[in-house]
């Protein structure tokens, strides 16, 4: 049985181009509620963007803000068990896929191992990442890491408020 732990605010990235990429990140959000120990806290709105060292259709991206009891790990590997039930293939890296959840920031952690390296080691370099970020939390990323990743396309779509 898992421990009780005190809940910890992450960041998960959210990611799809293949299938109805809309619906799948939706339903991801939804599913991230759902998952055990974890309620969801903001969402942003999805974005259009140009597929970055990847090919395919473009990428439907978001950014959900979560808190969670489970530890880096159990999370990632609840990720890895969602991307699986989407039917998520790896052919290869960077592949186009029908479902992608990457952990950015769990905390304030900072960690390393083969599998889990957080906060997300190519976040800075994706416009895809730190604009819906910079959305739901304006506090984590700066106008100068927002200015890196300008010339990147993306367009955001409607915002489930409606804002
Ligand atoms: N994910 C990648 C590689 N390239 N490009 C866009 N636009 N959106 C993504 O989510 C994305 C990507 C690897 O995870
Ligand atoms: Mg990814
Ligand atoms: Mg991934």
């Amino acid at each position: 049985m898992s421990e009780l732990r005190a809940p910890v605010t992450a960041y998960v990235a959210i990611g799809a181009n293949l299938g109805d990429a809309s619906t799948a990140v939706l339903c991801a959000i939804n599913d991230l509620d759902d998952l055990p120990q974890t309620v969801l806290l903001a969402q942003s709105s999805l974005y259009q963007t140009a597929p970055l060292a990847s090919s395919g259709p473009d990428y439907i991206n978001a950014v959900v803000e979560i808190s969670t009891g489970l530890n880096a790990h159990d999370l990632l590997l609840a990720l890895q068990q969602m991307e699986f039930e989407a039917g998520r293939d790896r052919p290869y890296p960077n592949a186009p896929r029908t479902l992608d959840l990457d952990v950015l920031l769990y905390g304030d952690a900072q960690m390393g191992s083969a599998s889990l390296t957080i906060p997300h080691p190519r976040m800075l370099e994706r416009a895809f990442v730190l604009v819906p970020l910079a959305e739901i939390a304006p506090a984590r990323v700066s106008p100068a890491q927002l200015a890196v990743v300008a010339t990147q396309a993306i367009t955001r779509l409607a915002s489930m408020s409606g804002r």
